[in-house]
């Protein structure tokens, strides 16, 4: 197993040389990243295997044997002596919804152009380092097919827009909480992008977010409430100024938005620096179109401004909260995500209002707040963990040739270094994401006292359940839980620790997740992993203010969907392993390994955007079984657009634990297991995917596409590959349909 970060302890020479294989890894990055060379030009130039792992040359692969016998590996990030719990946690920056007004077809709203069903191809010039002429201001695939499916029906409400770009100070900071609910933090102040006041500001191509600022950025939206998010491009067109890795072409994944595939961020249809692409979520409950069309189900309920409910149509069982959105790039995910490109939307139902104070025997009353009908988050705090690393100057900084999985050596929450959070001694609500490229978390409090799970990925539990550790967290997935400090007193402090060790002999931190630690082990300095241990401070700094916490956590929260009566059509089988061939070499949509993903039999495939993997139909039940084909690694599967229910790991219902019996839409196979799921694919169509969500096996090239294409007119079956240029989109026809597909 290959480690990055050699300990402080190591030698002088031996960190010299880690310094120097560094450079020179970074050096065929920079060129891969620039699209200089192709990986099937480092095969001819012997630095690649041609199944596409790094050769072991020495200075340039984790694997080569270096003059110390152990491998070469990153020197420890640089912290400036910068001290754990000296800075306060930022809550998410809310971006601002605009609204649409609409008189027919015509739509009147900040957003200039107007949005369209079908991409709009207005031409534009196109930079010369784009290869200039002219192209499409809107990057989505034009066309029929790419449309928005039922744009009329589902007219978007507001408009949220976005820019992603190098980063700056942020002078517009929304954190939607007063500054008391914020540790007194004041927005008006600009806010650097740094990951510590004594780290360094970081240079502009080295962190690429949503508007190039930090707080990490935070979308709300409810049910039946359409929204249109623009994201556009404003990344450097010389795909050059990239500090050396990210990649300027994006598409933006709401992480299982049950939203049509023209809005799912399809890894291959990315869009290009100038250019913007309209995402259209429509927010229905699944079975919008097959249950409670009349919309007659108390239950599938959305709030209205005035504490009311206005009923929706769609299965309730099906409602979902805690959701985010991050880039899909092709094989550029991990740079991308890494470098910045990451948010979160939380969606309100009247079950999960966002109010804790309304009484209508709909609303759950979870811990939130009660100034507005819906939305409060004054006592709902998103929790976004992450971590980096930095070069010798304090400059993010990543290694894109660890194929087996990049991690880091610096802990963040919401992108500051180890902060503290200041808290009331009441309840209080976290959705926590793990946005890591390959870490994997288990969090516990430093005193062992319990914490309520009520939610998992984006689906609140069938009943809350109480944990002094929460399970192992992978990449991608959230869990919601709620922490009652009522039980401290003012003055306290209680720490969230990691107890998930990545340490590795010799090194700070490896790939995979080496063991879970006890909390005293944890607490105790066991790991060499600056990531375990505490990791975010709570301050309990007085009483509820105003007094009284009426919010609740209910022994029910959203039971799950009835399939007694669903039919299952068909039951594939994916396992997911090393040594992948590709059969393929279309030069946009193919891939090489060493990742890969066997389906139903077939060959081990490395991933290529081109090929049909499966392709169930509409409106129609499936079980699918995923399978860890070995070798020590946890993989968290991500199946895109449906949520499924677990049921059974290795093959018994009984190994599913009580915190998985709910919806989800992250499924860990974990070491040499197996997850046995079930989903139905409803209302919508187009090209979907399922992958590894550790980004480095994901990008390296554990990822298919599935999709569903007998929905009838415009999609035909299979679907043509959109092949992005600047200059517009062209489609060519599927490189390869597997046999077990259809
Ligand atoms: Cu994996």
């Amino acid at each position: 197993m290959s480690g990055l970060f050699l300990s402080e302890k190591a030698s002088r020479a031996r960190r010299r040389e880690a310094e120097q294989a560094r450079a020179n890894r970074v050096e065929i990055v920079r060129e891969l990243s620039w699209g200089r060379v192709s990986r099937r030009d480092l095969i001819k130039m012997g630095l690649f295997t041609a199944a596409g792992t790094l050769a072991r040359v020495r200075g340039l692969s984790p694997f080569a044997a270096s003059v110390y016998g152990g491998g070469t590996s990153m020197p420890p990030s640089p912290l400036f002596g910068c001290a754990a719990f000296t800075q306060p946690m930022p809550r998410f920056d809310v971006l601002e919804r605009y609204p649409i007004h609409w008189d027919g077809d015509t739509a009147t709203s900040c957003l200039n152009p107007q949005p369209t069903a079908e991409a709009n191809q207005t031409m534009q010039p196109v930079p010369a380092a784009l290869g200039g002429g002219y192209g499409p201001i809107e990057g989505r695939p034009p066309g029929a097919i790419w449309a928005h499916q039922g744009f009329k029906d589902f007219l978007p409400q507001y408009a949220i827009e976005a820019w992603q770009s190098p980063c700056t100070t942020n002078y517009r900071y929304n954190p939607q909480v007063p500054s008391s609910l914020n540790c007194d933090i004041d927005p008006g102040h600009g806010m650097p992008l740094c990951f510590h006041p004594t780290l360094p500001v970081q240079n502009p191509n080295n962190v690429w977010t949503f508007n190039g600022t930090i707080p990490p950025k935070l979308v709300q939206g409810k049910y039946g409430e359409p929204l249109l998010f623009r994201h556009h491009n404003n990344l450097p067109a010389d795909v050059k100024q990239n500090a050396g890795f990210g990649r300027h072409t994006i598409s933006t994944h709401e992480h299982n938005g049950h939203h049509g595939a023209e809005n799912d961020g399809f890894t291959g249809a990315y869009f290009f620096p100038g250019q913007f692409y309209d995402y259209h979520w429509p927010i229905v409950l699944a079975g919008h179109f097959s249950m409670n069309t009349a919309a007659g189900d108390p239950m599938a309920s959305t709030p209205d401004e005035s504490g009311g409910r206005i009923q929706i149509p769609g299965d309730w069982h099906e409602t979902m909260s805690t959701h985010w959105f991050h880039d899909h790039m092709f094989s550029f995910t991990a740079q991308n995500v890494f470098k910045g490109n990451a948010a979160m939307f939380n969606i309100y139902s009247g079950l999960d209002r966002g109010n804790e104070e309304i009484e209508d025997g709909v609303n759950l009353r979870l811990p939130s707040g009660t100034l507005k009908s819906w939305g409060n988050l004054d006592y709902d705090v998103n929790l976004m963990l992450a971590d980096k690393a930095f070069d010798r100057d304090g400059q993010l900084l990543m290694d894109i040739f660890e194929f087996d999985g990049f991690v880091g050596d610096v802990m963040t929450v919401n992108l500051a270094y180890k902060p503290y959070f200041n808290v009331e001694r009441r309840k209080y609500r976290f959705r926590i994401l793990n946005a890591s490229v390959s870490r994997f978390f288990k969090l516990a409090l430093s005193d062992g006292s319990p914490m309520i799970q009520i939610g998992n990925d984006g689906n609140l539990l069938p009943s809350p359940v109480v944990l002094t550790q929460l399970d192992e967290q992978g990449i991608a997935e959230r869990y919601d839980i709620v922490i009652d400090f009522s039980r401290y007193l003012v003055g306290d402090k209680v720490w969230m620790v990691n107890l998930c060790d990545h340490g590795d002999a010799g090194k700070l931190v490896g790939t995979a997740p080496k063991r879970d630690l006890t909390l005293a082990e944890a607490l105790g300095g066991a790991s060499t992993d600056p990531c375990v241990g505490k990791i975010l401070e709570f301050r309990i700094v007085r009483n509820p203010d105003p007094p009284g916490d009426q919010s609740q956590v209910p022994a029910t929260l959203i039971p799950n969907p009835d399939l007694s009566t669903t039919p299952v059509v068909r039951t594939r089988t994916f396992r997911f392993g090393r040594d992948a061939i590709q059969t393929t070499s279309d030069p946009i949509s193919s891939f090489i390994g060493p990742w890969g993903v066997q389906t139903d039999g077939g060959a081990m495939l490395a991933a290529d955007f081109g090929r049909v993997s499966a392709a169930p139909k509409l409106g129609t039940r499936e079980i699918w079984t995923l399978v860890n084909d070995g070798g020590g690694w946890d993989h968290p599967i991500h199946i895109h657009f449906e949520e499924g229910q677990i049921l059974a790991r290795n093959g018994s219902a009984a190994n599913v634990p009580a915190w998985e019996r709910g919806r989800k839409d992250v499924y860990r196979l974990r070491p040499g297991g197996s997850v046995t799921l079930t989903m139905q694919f409803r209302d919508w169509g187009g090209m979907f995917m399922e992958h590894c969500h550790n980004t480095m096996h994901e990008d390296n090239a554990m990822l298919l596409r599935w999709e569903i294409d007998d929905s009838g007119a415009p999609f035909l079956r299979p679907l043509p590959t959109p092949i992005p240029t600047p200059q517009g989109v062209t489609f060519e026809a599927p490189t390869d349909v597997l046999k077990t597909a259809l």
